[in-house]
């Protein structure tokens, strides 16, 4: 029916756990693991997985998590209530003796962000399973692309849990292209700042971190990520530099957020010339997101996945955020495509085959316009002044950077 055929001279792979999809953190929590089935069946309504490598992925080995993750982090969160195990009847908590309340503030467990749900442990390591499994194909040189919408982990600390992130799967992933590749580019443009991933890597030249986020500390998460924050100076750090941060306002439009994309990515792949490209696509910067502040269209989202795969770099696509599950699966269905380069022949009117097609309003709509997802568009709070200072303030960073 559609002519989805395999790219000629590369190999996409999409790496999943179906088991993942069925956790939930709590009935009105913003992650929805299930927006992931979404996407596989918008992926497969399209006929796209004809096209790739499909691989179920295992879950990471406790010592496969270790590698960034501390043991009595990993220990506590193996506590959480199994998958099958049964809800305590008037009590389902694990706070009732206080070495739990303990390791609980310890490592930031058990709060309304980061809740210990049943299966969470296996939660966790599924998701580092699959953004694993894509980095030692990547590895191997059995993919050029491989992509783990399962992961994109982002906040997760070495010994806490943060921000909905409990196992940072992209610092595992980008430890393991490190045994490979000379030199890592990390990019992330979910609306939330990358900080766990900036701050594993704080004092190695070999990896480079740039987040495109919403900035505005005290109000929103997590704070940090300033223009002038690009790595600790002090001593002889020589990851000094190797951090960028795009602070941004509410409601930029697809126009601008493509053209500072191009500009900053295009300088950083020109001074730090990365060997391997690690994408985070968090889809909580679209327009009409449950948390997000941006205007971004599923087009302008995508241009980002295809300015990356026009730079000709091995890679691996994360996904993150994206809490309106509709509009996640649209993004990440279309950037699949993009990664297998039949953008331009699918439909934009999603299959009438497609099941949860009832899901997606609009009339089905792929690219839906700003009109129907908004109502009303936010107001735009990006000047071309501020954003053009910002290209300036990186391209001076950029200037220590040379190899
Ligand atoms: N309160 N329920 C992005 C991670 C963003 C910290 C303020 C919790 C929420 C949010 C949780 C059901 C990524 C903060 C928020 C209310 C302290 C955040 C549970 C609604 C709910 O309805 C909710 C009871 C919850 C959490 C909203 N939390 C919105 N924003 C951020 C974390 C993760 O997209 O970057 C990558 C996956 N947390 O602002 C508070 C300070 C907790
Ligand atoms: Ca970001
Ligand atoms: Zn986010």
């Amino acid at each position: 029916e559609y002519n989805i055929v395999r790219p000629k001279g590369y190999t996409v792979s999409y790496h999943a756990n179906p088991d993942m999809e069925k956790h939930h953190f709590g009935q009105t929590h913003p992650m929805k693991p299930w927006r992931l089935t979404l996407t596989k069946s918008l992926v497969c309504s399209y006929g796209m997985p004809f096209a790739m490598d499909n691989y179920v992925t295992r879950a990471a080995t406790y010592e496969e998590l270790n590698a960034f993750h501390a043991n009595d982090y990993l220990d506590y969160l193996g506590t959480a209530p199994a998958e099958d195990q049964p809800r305590d009847n008037d009590n389902n908590n694990t706070t009732s003796n206080s070495a739990g309340v303990q390791g609980e503030v310890r490592f930031n467990l058990g709060g309304s962000d980061c809740p210990l749900f049943h299966g969470l442990y296996d939660y966790c390591s599924m998701s580092g399973g699959c953004s694993l499994d894509a980095a030692r194909k990547i590895c191997n040189k059995q993919s050029d692309i491989a992509i783990s919408w399962g992961g994109g982990l982002h906040h997760a600390k070495k010994s806490e849990a943060s921000g909905f992130c409990y196992i940072n799967d992209i610092v595992l992933a980008i430890l393991q292209l490190l045994r490979c590749y000379p030199r890592v580019l990390y990019i992330d443009i979910d609306v939330h700042h990358g900080d766990g991933v900036e701050e594993a890597f704080f004092s190695t030249d070999r990896v480079m971190t740039v987040s495109f986020h919403k900035y505005a500390p005290e109000i929103f998460f997590p704070g940090t990520g300033g223009l002038e924050d690009n790595g600790p100076k002090s001593e002889h750090n020589p990851g000094a530099h190797h951090a960028i941060n795009v602070p941004l306002n509410d409601g930029i439009t697809d126009e601008q957020y493509e053209h500072l994309f191009q500009s900053v990515i295009g300088k950083v792949n020109e001074h730090f010339r990365p060997s391997v490209i690690a994408l985070q696509c968090g889809a909580d910067s679209l327009a009409g997101d449950r948390l997000g502040r941006f205007n971004l269209q599923v087009q302008g989202h995508g241009a980002c996945v295809a300015f990356c795969k026009k730079l000709g770099l091995p890679m691996i696509i994360f996904g993150g955020g994206g809490y309106t599950p509709r509009n996640v699966a649209r993004a990440w269905a279309y950037e699949t495509s993009i990664a297998i380069d039949c953008q331009d022949k699918i439909d934009p009117v999603i299959p009438t085959h497609a099941p949860w097609r009832e899901h997606f309003h609009h009339d089905g709509a792929l690219f839906p316009t700003l009109e129907q997802i908004l109502g009303e568009p936010r107001a735009n709070r990006n000047t071309q002044k501020r954003l053009g200072e910002i290209v300036q303030h990186v391209h001076e960073q950029l200037r220590f950077v040379s190899h």
